[in-house]
């Protein structure tokens, strides 16, 4: 008999720990991690159209426009069909979400929501690789050598859009557009919803909640 295909995606904001909680979870659960700022880095090193595009969104601390999104991630969600798979970071716009949902059926969506504070803390941390999009959070994973890049030996720099007062107008932007996919998939039955400062407390109850959910 075939195993079930389990298809998760985890939602937050700028810095809630996605990218943390869905590596737990692959390692965990034997789940392929499939993460959105993954591919768009890739597609900037490697010099893609899509790439040359989206690092001027990037660069610039905003959402890449929803038709390169669907572009890039939907191809290989559909090399996929027989894998299990959590997907980080996409979909961040309703457009998004119903593009995914044209394609596959979720069966859970986990929303991590995290203070407003912490994230501040958190992303004012947050140095950058502005060539490759590689970040660095100089309390929870620094680089190796401080200031620098860890493969290309590159200095890091800061956004002048972490600072504090830039960050709550992103935050509150991000609120304003994540609010209706969140709805969306509550009226689905299928959102799950996660609070905390910290990724070490919440990542016990998710991981219960996937022990019941996703098959041994
Ligand atoms: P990304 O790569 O998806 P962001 O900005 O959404 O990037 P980020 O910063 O990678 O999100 P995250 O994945 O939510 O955050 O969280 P993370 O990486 O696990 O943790 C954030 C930082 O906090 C890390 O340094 C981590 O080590 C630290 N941290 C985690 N937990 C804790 C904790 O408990 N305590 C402490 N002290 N630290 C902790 O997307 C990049 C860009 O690509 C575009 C956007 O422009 C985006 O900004 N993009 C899209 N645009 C449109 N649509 C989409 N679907 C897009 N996807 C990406």
């Amino acid at each position: 008999m075939m195993a079930k295909i389990f298809r998760a995606v985890v939602l937050g904001p700028p810095g809630s720990g996605k990218g943390t909680i869905s590596a737990r979870i692959a390692h965990s659960f034997g789940l392929q991690h499939l993460c959105s700022g993954d591919f768009l880095r890739e597609n900037i090193a490697a010099n893609t159209e899509a790439g040359i595009l989206a690092k001027k969104y990037i660069q610039k601390n905003l959402l890449v426009p929803d038709n390169v999104m669907t572009y890039l991630v939907l191809p290989k969600l559909e090399t996929m069909t027989k894998k299990s798979w959590v997907l980080d970071g996409f979909p961040r716009t309703v457009a998004q979400a119903t593009a995914l949902n044209n394609i596959c059926d979720l069966d859970v969506v986990i929303s991590l929501n995290v203070p407003f504070e912490t994230l501040k803390e958190r992303l004012s941390d947050r140095w950058i690789h502005p060539a490759s999009g590689r970040v660095y959070n100089m309390e929870f994973n620094p680089p190796q050598v401080h200031g620098v890049d860890d493969i290309s030996g590159e200095p890091l720099v800061q956004h002048d859009d972490d600072k504090p007062e830039v960050l709550v107008a992103r935050l509150r932007h991000y609120k304003d557009i994540a609010k209706p996919v969140v709805d969306l998939y509550r009226a689905k039955g299928i959102l799950h919803s996660f609070s905390g400062t910290e990724t070490d407390k919440i990542w016990p109850y998710i991981s219960s909640l996937l022990g019941t959910k996703i098959p041994a």
